[in-house]
This record gives C-alpha cells, structure tokens and sequence, in this order.
C-alpha cells in the first residue's frame, strides 16, 4: 500500500450538478484488516441535498438526451477505459475500504468496466417497433423512453460492479442518476464518480449523495425520483420497497438469498469441493450468491467433508492487499458482530461443527466455519448470515436435495454438482431459484446476462445484460393516422 495513503485520509464530498458539495464530516470508514488506518470522513446527505441532486438530475435529462446517442455511447465507453486504466488503484482502494481480496478486486473492477462497455453498446441498440394498427389507414409505434430520475442505492460488497450495473444502463437508456453508495465504501464510490464526472456527459447526469441509510430514506421519499434501483439487505430493502410503491414510483431490489448447492453422489468429488469453497468461503462469504446450504448425498457426505475442510486448510487468510491472500475481513466491526451473532445462534440450536475456530473479538476477521449434519429446520437453513459460513444438510438422492433446496423463501442461487444429464434437466426445470450453476459455484456471474432471483430475494424486471432493458425504459404506443 501506498504510504502516502495510510497517512493522510480525507473528507470525501458529495457530487451534484458537476459540482463537490463538502458537508461536515458525520461517518468515517476505516479499513477493517487494520483498524487504525483510518480510510475517509464523509458528510450525511440530508433531505435538502437530496432535493438539490434531484433538480440536477432533471435538469440534465434534455442535454443528456439532446447529446444523442453516440455521444452517450462514447463516454460510457470512456468511463469503461478509464476504469481499466486504473484498476491496480482501484483493487488498492477496495482491498483497503472494504477488505476484499487484491485478486477479488481487481476481477470486479474489470468487470465493471466491461459493464460500462457492454452498455456503450446497447445505448446504440434502443430499438423500437413499427407495425400495421387494425385500423385500415393507421400505423402502431412502439418506442422505449427513459424513466426519468433513477435512484441507485448500493451496497458495499461489489462497491464497483454494482455501481456500474445500474448506473450503466440507467445513463444508455437516457435516464439520469442520484446515487447513494454505501457509507462503508464511499471513498471507491468518489473515485468512480470521478472518472464519470470527467467522461463528457451533461453535467447532473450522474450525482452522488453519501451517507448511511438515513440518506437513502430520503432519496427513496423524493417525488422527483421516477425509480429506484437497489442491492443490499432484504430489511433496507423491504423499506425500500414500501417508500418508493407506496408514492407509486418503479422499484427493483436484489436482496440476499439463503443459496443451496446440492452435491450428488454421482458429482466429481474435486468439482464439488472446488464448488463449495468458493461459493460459501470466497469473498469472506459476502455475496448474496454464496452458497450456505451444502446439500451433500449420504453415499458421498463423509469425503466430501473430509475434503472441503483440506482445501479450507490451504486458503490463505489475512491482509487483503497481500497478493497472495484467499480470504480477507469482513468488512467491518459491525458486519463481524452481526455474523458472530448470527454463528453463536446456529451454535446453540446445536449444530455440529466440521471446522471452524472461535473468532478474535479485536478484529474484523472470521475463521470459515463448517456446520455438518445441519438441521433444515434451523437457523442455519433460514437466515442469510454473509459471512464465511455454510452447513452441510444430508439426503438421500436428488428428490429429498431437491425438496430441500426449494424449501426457502429466498430463490436467488441454486447449485447442483453432478455428471447426470437428467438430473441435469430436471434441476432446471424444478429449482426455485433465478439463478442456477450446473458444477459451477453458486456465486460469481458475468457481466453480460441477466441476474436475478424469486422469491424474498428478488422484485422486479432482472438487472444486466439485455433485460436490463425492461427497467430503465418506458414503452411508449403511438397510433398514427394520416390527418
Ligand atoms: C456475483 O456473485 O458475482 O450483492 C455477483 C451481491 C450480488 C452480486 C453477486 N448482487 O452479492
């Protein structure tokens, strides 16, 4: 790490209009592998500057439209290069805020680049339709317009990705932006607004308010905001949900999921296990698509175990920024205590534990933890936990996997592990899940497919890819008659 940077830390500002908007530092972020380093102060957006962003956002919605397309594209386009330029800084900046290792990092940096590049290509894509009406002498026009104003809330866990899956194809479609990153990672927010801040586009088209959720409240009540789109937890995002309806405003969540991966006993053994440490362990657990449920065969269960505790055994755990750590902290005193809580809880309903060691209280980090013999009925099956910890349910053959992996009210990932074609077929077909990963680990997703779940996990049209489309558009129907 740089020196320089471990040394000084800064108040960040919020943006809007093109403009820094200093406010009195309320929050600070610190980098949770090493406590004392403290990483950015930041100010607390309030109602008033929500209005300020909302009237910037509107504003720039004609010059960005009056632009055209190409202008649009090239800057998206721009904002994709520059990203790449920066990612060591930006696999710095994350390693260091959010305790996300370099390698995780890097990769998601990347892959919000590719998202501003795939979405410079779509922005040229925005098609309509034209066809005869019933009425002899008419025309039918089918035409996609922007929403308007979009609020984009994100979470702290793909502090770039996410971003850039919702603020790239708001801006393709001709929406403008008010966004509020999360608090714990807003100094990678800055840098992001800062690359699309110098991209070309009309100044307002993208503002950003930081703050905790008490900023997101009020971004979420503001009349002027037409959408919100959001990723976090499912309680902020059931509020979420009930603000921006209850005004009668368009609304997409991803929320989290309590993910399952069957493991067949028919499955390649090192597949398998490959699957489950990196879906449940990777990441600190800290995906909404990592894996908690390892719905394991009978016939295969004691290897199986056997086997994820050895390759557990070989990841590297500790400072994020060293290149060749696996697994990192969570990502901050707070999380820590949640996820302890939540382990003691699963411990006391008398779970066994496969691996796992008892955390240091002093800091961020959590030992990857393994319950084996799990019980459905409890809270390891129920809750989403965030964290590097998974248990292993028991069944006999892909029916009871099946029932089991479906009894949730989450539907966001669905693994299966297995070498049979049929079983293959029926999983997906028969899985409640959005998102389903045939000997591949339930976390981990391209950039250019939607994404998505059922159930408590998910509402509203998918992000990415080409259905990104049904979110940020508006279809609008003329009927044409000579006059
Ligand atoms: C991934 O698994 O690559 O917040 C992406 C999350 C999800 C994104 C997961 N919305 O973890």
């Amino acid at each position: 790490m740089n020196d320089e940077m471990h040394a000084t830390s800064l108040t960040l500002a919020h943006h809007i209009a093109g403009q820094d908007m200093p406010g009195p530092a309320e929050l600070e972020q610190r980098n949770p592998a090493v406590p004392d380093d403290l990483c950015v102060r930041l100010p607390q957006a309030g109602a008033d500057l929500v209005a300020h962003a909302v009237d910037a956002a509107r504003r720039a919605l004609a010059p960005l439209s009056l632009g055209g397309i190409e202008a649009r594209s090239d800057a998206l386009a721009r904002i994709g290069r520059q990203i790449a330029a920066e990612a060591d800084d930006f696999a710095l900046l994350i390693a260091r805020e959010t305790g996300k290792t370099l390698r995780d990092a890097r990769g998601e940096t990347i892959r919000a680049a590719r998202i501003f590049d795939f979405f410079a290509g779509e922005t040229l894509r925005n098609v309509g339709e034209r066809f005869d009406s019933t009425r002899l002498g008419a025309m039918v026009e089918v035409m996609q317009h922007p929403v308007g104003v979009v609020g984009v809330i994100t979470p702290w866990n793909f502090p770039i990705a996410i971003p850039a899956w919702k603020i790239a194809p708001a801006l393709a479609f001709g929406n403008t932006v008010v966004w509020k990153p999360s608090e714990v990672s807003s100094a990678i927010a800055a840098k992001l607004m800062g690359i699309v801040a110098h991209s070309g586009l009309p100044s307002g088209s993208v503002n950003m308010l930081l703050g905790a959720g008490a900023s997101g409240a009020a971004l979420c009540a503001h009349v002027g905001i037409d959408a919100v789109s959001f990723t976090g937890s499912e309680s902020a995002g059931s509020a979420v949900r009930q603000a921006v309806t209850a005004r009668g405003a368009r609304v997409q969540l991803e929320m989290g999921g309590v993910n399952g991966l069957i493991v067949l006993a028919d499955a390649d053994l090192d597949v398998a296990v490959e699957c489950a440490a990196n879906g449940a362990f990777f990441a600190a657990g800290q995906r909404c698509t990592a894996t908690s449920r390892i719905i394991v065969d009978h016939a295969i269960a004691d290897r199986f175990v056997v086997a994820l505790a050895q390759r557990v055994d070989r990841l590297a755990i500790g400072d994020p920024r060293q290149a060749a750590t696996d697994v990192g902290p969570l990502a901050s005193p707070r999380q820590k205590e949640r996820v302890s809580a939540q382990v003691d809880a699963v411990r006391r309903s008398g779970a066994i534990t496969a691996f796992g060691a008892v955390p240091d209280p002093q800091d961020c980090f959590f030992p990857p933890t393994l319950f084996d013999h799990a019980d459905h009925a409890g809270p390891l099956a129920r809750e989403e936990i965030f964290g590097p910890v998974a248990g292993v349910f028991r069944v006999d053959g892909f029916d009871e996997a099946l029932a089991l992996l479906n009894d949730s009210r989450h539907g966001l990932s669905a693994g299966l592990c297995t070498r049979s074609l049929r079983h293959a077929e029926a999983f997906k077909h028969h899985a409640r899940a959005g998102m389903l990963m045939i000997n591949l680990p339930t976390a981990g997703v391209d950039h250019h497919a939607p994404f998505g779940g059922m159930g408590a996990s998910s509402f509203g049209p998918r992000e990415q890819g080409r259905a990104a489309r049904a979110f940020y558009t508006t279809v609008r129907t003329t009927y044409l008659a000579a006059g």
